[in-house]
């Protein structure tokens, strides 16, 4: 991995996975030029989710949003690049769907806070602790992609 290169975890909740999105999330970070460095289905418990949303155990909507988490299968990813995690977000767009821009995943692709379809993380700390309850080290692949010298 070059030294500049950051490390983000992104979720496709299950509301996505449900809906038939995968591909076309998937295919947005792809074609920034991002590399993806680990990928897996899981269906999260309810004590896991609470682990993963636990900055948020405080809020009204905390329980809802768990059980919402752990209700079906969630595609959890890693990618890797300059910059990922900030622009990551800006892929994803504003949290409520109904205030994000046209053009966002979740502009685009979704309609109300609760089914917002996906997560990404909101800093390098965050990342670095999502990426470690997510996955194990040896989960996370480092490869050199033949598009590399193109893209940096
Ligand atoms: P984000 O980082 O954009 O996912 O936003 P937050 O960490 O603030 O919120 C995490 C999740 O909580 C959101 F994806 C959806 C849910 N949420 C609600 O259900 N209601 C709210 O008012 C705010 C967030």
């Amino acid at each position: 991995m070059l030294p500049r290169m950051e490390r983000t975890f992104i979720a496709i909740k299950p509301d996505g996975v449900q809906r038939g999105l995968i591909s076309e999330i998937v295919s947005r970070f792809e074609r920034k030029g991002y590399k993806l460095v680990a990928i897996k289905l899981v269906v999260p418990s309810k004590q896991f989710a609470e682990k993963h949303y636990h900055d948020l155990k405080e809020r009204p909507f905390f329980n809802g949003l768990c059980d919402f988490l752990s209700s079906g299968p969630v595609l959890a990813m890693v990618w890797e690049g300059e910059g990922v995690i900030k622009y990551g977000r800006k892929l994803i767009g504003a949290t409520d769907p109904s205030k994000s821009e046209p053009g966002t995943i979740r502009g685009d692709l979704a309609v109300v806070v609760g089914r917002n379809i996906i997560h990404g993380s909101d800093g390098p700390e965050t990342a670095k602790d999502e990426i470690a309850l997510w996955f194990q080290p040896k989960e996370l692949v480092s490869y050199t992609s033949n598009e590399e010298k193109w893209i940096y």
